[in-house]
């Protein structure tokens, strides 16, 4: 494992594994056998050529011929699954990686729970299986859609392969879910795979599944604060599907989840290089105030206020990625062994909670109440809320650096309302601290709890390219240490 994730306790590949030699000699490196398979390999290279093309019309704009330094899966062995070398990324070689089989595995939860996995799609559940891995899969090439302008405003060589490291390894994780769509669901899996490279995030008549998906990732502040948030809404949801009874989703997930480390250490270190950055001027030029604004804009850096307002907007629209806390479709999911929580195997319940209670926050009679649900149908919720608890350590050490600095100002998470747009809060104006508000009230005062007009212009202001290797932007701090112990000055990427 390379030594950036390892600061990070975000792994969570379970390490029970063996190693599996991965085949690079085919034009499609895998580790499951692809050239035994006569079929599933024509309709994957038939795939192939239209998933190039959209990478090249959809991906990293501009930078198509740049040599990235990129590390590329060889193995799924945990201690040496990855090489490091310099690529240009439509040459990448995105691969089917799954980790391995797992002897004697049983379905961990629902009303199979005990029965031998899955090896094949249980009919009685095809299309709520095919459902989730659709799902799974669009939200894997939109986020490279959402950041494909972002290479041009990067604040150092270090941060751009950062950005393109994520963007290939999003690339990788919809190959992931295409081998299960074109192996495991026939026509209509092919039908699908060919429909998540149509979809695009944004767009009016076509766009990407999920809410998040079709926002705008428009700065580096957004960027880091979806990688922080919003992949980790990935890590949730590759958790509680690497549970799942159908074997090959499962071994799928885990191997993902994998290279999900990487996407939270980036939000994580990006945002608290920033605070950093933010910090150490504000020190410099005697500001204690967090509320100086227009004294701590002058100084090129982001002021804390404005971090706290992006946050919350990137934590609100995440929240809405668990679908409805109540939500039958969850119920289902889980009882029918497709879905799991996350960590399933390490409760100790039944597993199958038929008749247990879970508390879900609701608006009733314009008032918020703690309300027992039954579990099943509350399980998006519990995984919102374990969600929501997994935000809390890299919120704890980014108010450890503001702390240190001697600066008083905290980054909180809001109320679990504020701003939604799905399940029980939707329809309601919630501030962040979780007072339920007239129409006007938020109108008169969401500007201070979501980036308003001015916030925005001083952010575009602050994004100007920063392309020699060994330079960072005003408004964040250079990295502890490079990518793969390589120096933080070193050409990570070399633009054409
Ligand atoms: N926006 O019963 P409901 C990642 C739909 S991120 C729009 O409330 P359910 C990544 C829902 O689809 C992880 N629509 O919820 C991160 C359903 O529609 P249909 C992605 C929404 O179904 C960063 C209807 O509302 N993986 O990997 O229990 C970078 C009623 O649904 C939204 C997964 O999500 C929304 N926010 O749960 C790159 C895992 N929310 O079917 C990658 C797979 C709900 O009636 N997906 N709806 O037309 C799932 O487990 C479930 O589909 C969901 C929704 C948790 C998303
Ligand atoms: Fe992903
Ligand atoms: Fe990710």
């Amino acid at each position: 494992m390379s030594q950036e994730d390892t600061l990070v306790e975000d792994n969570a590949m379970v390490n029970n594994d063996k190693f599996v030699e991965v085949n690079y000699d085919d034009a499609i490196p895998n580790n499951v056998d692809l050239s035994s398979d006569r079929q599933l390999l024509r309709a994957l290279e038939s795939w192939h050529p239209n998933y190039i093309d959209w990478w090249k019309d959809m991906g990293p704009d501009g930078f198509q011929n740049a040599d990235v330094y990129l590390r590329t899966a060889v193995g799924v062995d945990p201690a040496g699954w990855a090489k490091f070398g310099y690529v240009k990324m439509p040459n990448y070689r995105w691969g089917i990686l799954l980790a391995p089989k797992v002897e004697g595995r049983t379905i961990p939860c629902g009303r199979h729970k005990g029965e031998p996995v899955w090896q094949e799609v249980p009919g009685e559940y095809r299309s709520l299986l095919r459902r989730l891995i659709v799902v799974q899969g669009d939200t894997e090439p939109a986020s490279v859609e959402q950041q494909r302008f972002l290479g041009k405003t990067a604040p150092s060589l270090y941060d751009m392969r950062n950005l393109f490291q994520v963007n290939v390894e999003e690339g990788r994780h919809l190959w992931a879910m295409v081998y299960l769509l074109v192996k495991h669901f026939g026509k209509d899996g092919r039908e699908e795979a060919q429909a998540l490279l149509e979809r695009r995030s944004g767009q009016q008549d076509n766009p990407r599944i999920l809410g998040a998906f079709n926002e705008l990732t428009p700065d580096w502040l957004s960027f880091f604060m979806f990688t922080y948030f919003t992949d980790r809404d990935g890590k949730m949801q590759l958790a509680a599907l690497a549970e799942s009874g159908f074997d090959p989703l499962s071994r799928s997930c885990r191997f993902m989840l994998t290279e999900e480390a990487h996407h939270l250490f980036v939000g994580e270190t990006g945002v608290g290089r920033t605070i950093e950055a933010t910090c150490n001027a504000m020190v410099k030029a005697g500001i204690t105030d967090a509320n100086d604004v227009e004294a701590i804009r002058k100084l090129g850096v982001v002021d804390l206020p404005l971090l706290q307002r992006k946050a919350n907007f990137h934590m609100s629209v995440t929240r809405d990625l668990f679908g409805s806390e109540i939500s039958s479709n969850g119920a289902e999911s889980f009882s029918s062994g497709l879905k799991g929580r996350f960590n399933e195997a390490k409760l100790t319940d039944d597993h199958q909670l038929q008749d247990t209670n879970y508390t879900v926050t609701r608006v009733v009679d314009g008032k918020l109440v703690d309300e027992d649900a039954p579990a099943l149908r509350a399980i998006n919720c519990r995984l919102l809320d374990d969600y929501m608890a997994d935000c809390q350590g890299g919120i704890d050490r980014w108010n450890k650096t503001i702390e240190k600095a001697g600066i008083n100002f905290k980054i909180t998470q809001p109320h679990k309302g504020f701003n939604r747009r799905i399940g029980e809060f939707a329809g309601h104006r919630i501030s962040p601290t979780g007072a339920i508000l007239s129409e006007a009230d938020w109108a008169a005062q969401n500007g201070n709890w979501l980036p308003n007009a001015s916030d925005m212009e001083f952010i575009n202001s602050l994004m100007k390219p920063c392309h020699e290797a060994g330079q960072y932007a005003s408004w964040i701090a250079p990295p502890r240490m490079g990518i793969n112990q390589q120096p933080v000055d070193y050409e990570y990427v070399k633009i054409d």
